[in-house]
C-alpha cells in the first residue's frame, strides 16, 4: 500500500486529490482533515486483484505457484480458529511425495546430535510414549507485512495473511528431546524435512532452521501430526512438523523426519546471510550493511488484524458498527486493543478476550458509534503486556522485509 503518498504533496495539491478521491470513493471523507495530516493513503485505494489458489486453498491469494506461497485476505482470517483451507502455505522447496500421497511408508524421527542415544520414532512410537497435548498457535511468516516496505525488497509480497492460529495435536518436544538425553553441550537444534529443493538436487535442502536449545525445551514447543482435528494436509508438513509459537514460522519445520542436536548455532540453508535476519542497529531504508550487521530474528513483534468488516463493505448509517479481529504477540499476551476510527485523534479501548491457551491469538470485538453517513477508515492497534504497541507507519525498513507489525487499516461507508 502506497502509505506517504500524502506526505509528498503539497497542501493545495492534496485537497485537489482529496476532491478526486472523494469522487472516486463515492461518499465524503468524514474526517478529511485527519486523513491529510496522517500522511496515509486512503484504505479503500489500497485494494488489489486476487489470484485464487488450488483446490483446497480455493480462496488464498497465490503469490507463486512454485515453490507454492499463498496467503488469505484479512476477512478469510475471520474465524476463531482457522480452517485449514483457509491458513496460508510458504513453501521455500517442493511438497514431498509422501505428503501428497498421505502415506506414511518407512517414515521415521531421528534424533540425534548431541544426546545420550540416537532416537528412531515412528509416528506410533511418538502418540503412545509420550504426553499429548492439544493447542491453539499461531504461526505467523517473519516476512509477513513484506509489501509494506520502501524501498520496495525482494522475497514474497507477503500483505497481512501469511498467518493464521489452527489447532494442533502432538507432544511437546521437550519430553522426546529429554529421551533421547540432552548433552550439556547442547546449543541449537536443527530441522531437517523431506521437501526436496526446486532443483531436486538430491541431499539438497530448500530450508533447514532451528531455535536455541531453551526455546526448544520450552514446554510451548510442539511436534504435531494433527491440524484442526484432521491429519497434517499435504501442505502443511505431513506426517509431522514442528512448532516454535511466537518465532518466526520459518523456524516451524514441515515434513520434518530428522531434529539434530548442535553444539553450536545452526547454520543451515536460511540460517545464515540475510536469511530470517535484521540488522542490530537501525538503518536507512534502502541502505546496505553487511552480514556481520544482521541478527537472527527471535520472537515476533505484537500484531493485530481487523477481520470484519472488510475493505469497502456499506452500512446503513444509525447503527452502531460491529467490528472485530485478533490480536497476538511473540512476547506474550496482548493486553489492550485500541481502535480509531478518525485517523487516530480518538482511541477507544476494544473488548479483548484471553488467549484460549499461551500462544493462541486473542479476539477483540468493539461496537462504534460514528457521527455522520460517510467513509471512514478503521485503524486497530494492539498492545503487549510489555506495553509494546504497533506502530501506525511500517516500523524500521530493512534488507529482507522482516517483521512489518504496522497497524491494520480498513476502510468502510456509512449510507
Ligand atoms: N521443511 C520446510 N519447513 C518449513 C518451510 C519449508 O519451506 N520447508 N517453510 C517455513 C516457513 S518460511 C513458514 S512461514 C512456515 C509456514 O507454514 P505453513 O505453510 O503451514 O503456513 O513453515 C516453515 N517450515
Ligand atoms: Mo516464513
Amino acid at each position: 500500500m502506497k502509505t506517504d503518498f500524502l506526505t509528498h504533496t503539497r497542501r493545495t495539491d492534496r485537497r485537489k486529490f482529496i476532491a478526486g478521491l472523494t469522487a472516486a470513493l463515492g461518499a465524503p471523507i468524514v474526517f478529511q482533515d485527519q486523513l491529510l495530516r496522517s500522511g496515509l493513503f486512503p484504505s479503500a485505494l489500497g485494494q488489489e486483484a486476487i489470484q485464487k489458489g488450488w483446490p483446497g486453498k480455493e480462496e488464498l491469494r497465490l503469490l507463486s505457484d512454485k515453490p507454492v506461497n499463498a496467503e488469505a485476505t484479512a476477512t478469510l482470517l475471520d474465524d476463531p480458529i482457522t480452517p485449514n483451507h483457509r491458513h496460508f502455505v510458504r513453501n521455500n522447496g517442493l511438497i514431498p511425495e509422501r505428503a501428497t500421497s498421505a502415506k506414511l511408508g518407512d517414515w521415521s524421527l531421528t534424533i540425534d546430535g548431541e544426546v545420550e542415544k540416537v532416537l528412531n520414532l515412528s509416528l506410533e512410537d511418538l502418540k503412545d510414549g509420550f504426553s499429548q497435548q492439544s493447542a491453539a498457535l499461531v504461526i505467523e511468516c517473519g516476512g509477513n507485512g513484506r509489501a509494506g516496505y520502501y524501498p520496495k525488497v525482494g522475497g514474497n509480497p507477503w500483505t497481512l495473511g501469511a498467518v493464521g492460529c489452527a489447532q494442533y495435536r502432538g507432544v511437546r518436544l521437550r519430553d522426546v528431546l529429554n529421551k533421547a538425553g540432552v548433552k550439556s553441550t547442547a546449543v541449537y537444534i536443527a530441522y531437517y524435512g523431506e521437501d526436496p529443493h526446486l532443483s531436486r538436487e538430491p541431499g539438497k535442502y530448500p530450508i533447514s532452521r532451528g531455535v536455541p536449545i531453551e526455546k526448544a525445551l520450552d514446554e510451548h514447543t510442539l511436534l504435531v501430526w494433527e491440524m484442526n482435528g484432521v491429519p497434517l494436509p499435504a501442505e502443511h508438513g505431513f506426517p509431522l512438523r514442528l512448532i516454535c509459537p511466537g518465532w518466526p514460522g520459518s523456524t516451524s519445520g514441515k515434513w520434518i523426519n530428522r531434529i539434530q542436536i548442535r553444539d553450536q548455532i545452526h547454520d543451515g540453508p536460511k540460517m545464515t546471510g540475510t536469511s530470517y535476519r535484521v540488522p542490530k542497529h537501525p538503518v536507512a531504508p534502502g541502505d546496505k550493511l553487511p552480514e556481520e550487521d544482521f541478527e537472527i530474528i527471535e520472537t515476533m513483534p505484537v500484531k493485530s488484524i481487523i477481520t470484519h468488516p472488510g475493505t469497502g463493505a456499506e452500512f446503513p448509517f444509525g447503527k452502531p458498527l460491529l467490528l472485530r479481529g485478533h490480536a497476538w504477540s511473540g512476547n506474550g499476551d496482548v493486553a489492550r486493543m485500541d481502535i480509531s476510527c478518525d485517523f487516530g485523534a480518538t482511541w477507544h479501548q476494544s473488548d479483548l478476550a484471553a488467549p484460549v491457551n499461551k500462544y493462541a491469538w486473542q479476539h477483540w470485538s468493539i461496537l462504534l458509534d460514528l457521527p455522520k453517513a460517510g467513509y471512514y477508515e478503521v485503524w486497530a492497534r494492539a498492545t503487549d503486556v510489555e506495553g509494546r504497541g504497533q506502530p501506525m507507519v511500517v516500523p524500521g525498513w530493512n534488507p529482507k522485509g522482516y517483521l512489518n507489525n504496522a497497524a491494520h487499516r480498513i476502510a468502510v461507508k456509512l449510507v
